[in-house]
């Protein structure tokens, strides 16, 4: 081993700033990221994808969070052989662009580009491989267009309804808010008082897919389970059946079978324990009676106001009116029950109407209890007896019917049957299956999005716009100076001739909803520049993405939308698959503490630590720290990808965001973990630059290269075994265990270590780099200054040979008692391993004076001696 290195100057530095820009320039002129549209033959494909981001202005750190564990699946799988799919975009339609132009005077989308440039500006420093030449921003006709003509083939395909819907209006906003921006009957915007208004909506019908999207999961065996639970839930399948009542003694005006009601209940065998009819605020019925009745209106508009999401309702204090309409139990037709309207009855649920069994559903009891209705006890939970007390309670599990004609004795499963067949012979009812999941409107009143590709005609109605005048563009002179939506003000932009008789027509001035474009963009990326919204070659060739990432606030509504665009863009020829993501992860929060100086939230930058306290760097104030939370503008516990790079670079903050924790876990933004990725970053720099210039080596030999040699192969194993199992964490472990054992045996200078070390060195530069692209090259650049670049070299393979265990460690235990441990080969004789044991000094000392009655071996693990006195 020759000693020359130790006086070579070596750098010390790695100059990231400099050096992370030259590697990207390099991975650029070479397009190593870029694929054809259509998948060369010959290698297999995987499409790899993280969630588009919202062109908000910044890029945060769960953004980078969320990319960097995509890049290292796509680095991975290049270095593979896999051909590899790894494009960005953006969902860069939205509200906020139009607030900015109601706030700033800046244009939507002048303002969403400027966003796009700065983000797009970050995500390159941070040397993604991405696949530069596929991004679409979805606010640009080159993407809108085909998504207008997808809309008109599925309105060809009888998958789009044009319906009145009840919507909440803002009379402030003059727009319409989705139920979860309605808070406390609030606009959550405005702060106006929300109106139901009714409007022509168009629908998608994705109701007619409940089917398929629930057996769909079953299929889906790399999706969280939760969010499997989650789709499932909000599908929503429940087995049932719907009763028809006539009304008992209509008052004047009502007749007892036109105004009869309908509810759909999941407990056709609880009728007997029926003690009222709960309808909802918008049932037409309760309608009917508010013209006659002004407190039951005043009532509704309460209820209203409450807010409808099915939320609100089950948070809210149970309110109930009396209507004064009675019904008879269709099984014992001598019992008359009130029909009261209930506020926790959903109207767009089942058929807007239940009848209440307060022993056997807790709202029902609340319910009863609250007004003083009849509990009647018909469950007995089993384990009880005929003395049973239903207290505050409802019965939910198990049970046995009692108190109930025909019913009494039979479980609930029995019971439902019977009850239902009872229905049906009366023709009062049937056997039905209720799904939750609604069709989905998509109409928005709003300028930022989309345009709806329609024409209204008054003599021919609404009619799709010609292909060939597709797309429908939005106009850019709009102002907004006031509420509303600009295309509806815009002077001239609406006013055009219908498509079928030429008569003056009126467009659509409604908006998709942004979900839409976030449903097929997947897709589109696979032949970005396609004139069609997709070619089938290339789309049925990368498609299903094979990997997935994104956050877990998707679950429902996105990947259920993207689920059901799959299906629809099957059907009208646009797709060949049905599932759009084959595999899904759904990683954790970024989350720093916070810190406050009496009413006022610091930003982490305006604080530092002082000894045991943390401060305020300009008054030296000490102040609260708050625990670690989700970031937020509010409390200012933001950090800025952008000012971490300038400070660490890229390496060093792809590094931390993957090596803190289990990835679907939430991790902390520590300055302090930061700090410690930057500097082992150094290390491995400084120690492989200390490989690099020596002497090359000869053969391994000695037991300092061999052990060297196994933890390579062992290190290489693990990593890809780690990054197989979606676990960058662990693999960020065992290349700091390999480079402790690397630097060691460059302390040691040990004989016959000089090729072992050099076979770390490469195989350190290749297991970093889907973490630490840049190191990686600059690693391999030093190894091998006339070499491949790392993003063109295979993944490393471990040798079996130096994978096998060569030995194992046993306890060795006297009467039980732990004495000592011995290592020996694995397999090793029992009696090479017996004698070994006794003559470790603690175990020998343990059995001095003893004899020894038997000897336990369980190989590989302990061995026990049982001793008596001699
Ligand atoms: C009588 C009954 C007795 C019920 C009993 C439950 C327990 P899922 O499983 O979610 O489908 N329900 C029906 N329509 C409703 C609506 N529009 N708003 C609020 N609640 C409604 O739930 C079905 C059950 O929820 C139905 O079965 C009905 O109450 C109630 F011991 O009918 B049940
Ligand atoms: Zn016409």
């Amino acid at each position: 081993m020759s000693d020359k290195a130790a006086s070579q100057p070596i750098q010390t530095q790695f100059d990231f700033q400099e050096r992370e820009l030259y590697w990207q320039k390099r991975w650029e002129e070479k397009s190593v990221f870029e694929v054809p549209d259509v998948p060369p033959k010959g290698r297999p494909k995987y499409y790899v994808l993280e969630m588009f981001p919202y062109p908000s202005g910044q890029l945060h750190v769960g953004h980078v969070r969320n990319y960097a564990l995509g890049d290292v699946v796509a680095r991975y799988k290049r270095a593979q052989g896999f051909s590899v799919l790894h494009p960005m975009g953006w969902d860069a339609f939205g509200l906020p662009a139009e607030n900015a132009a109601r706030e700033r005077g800046v244009h939507p989308g002048e303002w969403t580009m400027q966003n796009i440039a700065a983000m797009r500006k970050t995500l390159q420093r941070l040397g993604f491989s991405l696949d530069w030449s596929r991004e679409i921003a979805t606010c640009q006709p080159q993407y809108y267009g085909k998504q207008q003509k997808l809309f008109l083939d599925m309105l060809k395909a009888g998958l789009v309804e044009r319906r009145d819907a009840s919507v909440n209006w803002d009379p402030v906003d003059e727009t319409v808010l989705a139920n979860e921006q309605v808070v406390d009957g609030r606009g959550w915007r405005s702060g106006a008082l929300i109106e139901k208004k009714t409007l022509s909506q168009w629908f998608l019908k994705i109701s007619d897919y409940a089917e398929p999207l629930l057996e769909g999961l079953q299929k889906l065996d790399r999706w969280p389970d939760r969010v499997k639970i989650m789709q499932e839930r909000w599908i929503g399948r429940s087995e049932g059946a719907k009763i028809r009542f006539a009304l008992h003694n209509p008052p004047k005006g009502f007749d007892a079978d036109q105004d009869s009601l309908e509810v759909f209940t999941t407990r056709p065998d609880t009728l007997f324990g029926m003690s009222f009819i709960g309808i909802a605020a918008d049932h037409p019925l309760a309608a009917k009676l508010a013209h006659e009745n002004p407190k039951l209106a005043e009532f509704i508009e309460e209820c209203r106001r409450l807010g409808t999401s099915e939320e609100a309702l089950n948070k809210a204090e149970k309110r109930g009116f009396d209507t004064g309409l009675t019904v008879a139990n269709p099984f014992r037709p001598e019992q008359i029950v009130p029909v009261w309207i209930a506020n926790f009855v959903l109207t767009e649920y089942g058929t807007g109407a239940i009848f209440g069994c307060p022993c056997g559903d807790q709202r029902d009891l609340d319910f009863a209890r609250k007004y003083g209705l009849e509990t009647p006890s018909i469950l007995l939970p089993a384990g009880e007896d005929a003395s049973f007390q239903l207290g505050n309670k409802a019965v939910t599990g198990e049970a046995t019917l009692y108190n109930s004609g025909f019913l009494s004795g039979k479980n609930t499963q029995d019971a439902k049957k019977a009850a239902i067949e009872r229905l049906e012979a009366l023709g009062i009812g049937q056997k039905v299956t209720n799904w939750r999941l609604r069709d989905w409107g998509v109409s928005r009143q709003r300028y930022w999005g989309c345009p709806i590709p329609i024409i209204y005609c008054d003599d021919c109605g609404a009619v799709g716009v010609p292909e060939d005048q597709l797309p429908v563009t939005l106009p850019t002179d709009v102002t907004f100076d006031r509420p509303g939506n600009p295309l509806d003000h815009h002077p001239s932009w609406k006013h055009v001739s219908c498509p079928h008789c030429g008569k003056a027509a009126r467009r659509e001035t409604d908006t998709f909803d942004t979900f839409v474009d976030s449903s097929w963009y997947f897709a589109r990326f696979t032949s970005p520049h396609s004139s069609a919204p997709t070619e089938l070659d290339a789309a049925n060739g990368w498609l299903a993405v094979d990997q997935y990432i994104g956050g877990i606030e998707h679950a429902i509504l996105h990947l259920l939308y993207a689920r059901f665009f799959t299906r629809a863009m099957h059907k009208t020829g646009h797709l060949n698959v049905d599932e759009p993501f084959n595999g899904l992860f759904t990683q954790g929060m970024v989350t720093h503490e916070s810190y406050r100086d009496g009413q006022q939230w610091l930003y982490p930058e305006e604080v530092e630590r002082r000894g045991e306290q943390i401060v305020r760097k300009d008054t030296g104030q000490a102040v609260t720290v708050g625990r670690s939370e989700k970031m937020s503008k509010s409390k200012r516990n933001t950090v800025s990808p952008v000012d971490i790079i300038e400070q660490y670079g890229a390496d060093t903050a792809r590094w931390f965001v993957l090596s803190d924790s289990p990835p679907e876990r939430d991790m902390e933004w520590t300055a302090a973990g930061v700090t410690a990725a930057g500097r082992f970053m150094q290390r491995l720099y400084r120690l492989i630059a200390s490989v690099a210039a020596q002497d090359k080596p000869d053969a391994t030999h000695g037991k300092a290269g061999e052990d060297l040699r196994r933890a390579t192969h062992r290190t290489i194993a693990a990593v890809t075994e780690a990054l197989d199992g979606f676990s960058p964490n662990v693999a960020v472990a065992r290349i700091h265990e390999l480079t402790s054992a690397l630097a060691e045996a460059e302390k040691t200078q040990a004989d016959g270590l000089a090729a072992a070390r050099r076979e770390a060195a490469l195989a350190l530069a290749m297991l970093i780099s889907p973490m630490m692209p840049h190191l990686a090259e600059e690693l391999m650049n030093l190894l091998e200054p006339d070499g491949a670049m790392v993003a063109e070299r295979p993944w490393p393979k471990a040798e079996k040979e130096w994978l096998a265990v060569n030995e194992v460690t046993l306890a060795v235990q006297v009467l039980g008692k732990l004495r000592g441990t011995i290592t020996c080969p694995p397999d090793a004789p029992k009696e090479a391993v017996l004698a070994q044991a006794k003559a470790e000094p603690n175990v020998a000392k343990a059995l001095e004076g003893k004899k020894i009655v038997k000897e336990i071996h369980v190989p590989n693990r302990i061995v026990n001696f049982v001793v008596a006195p001699k």
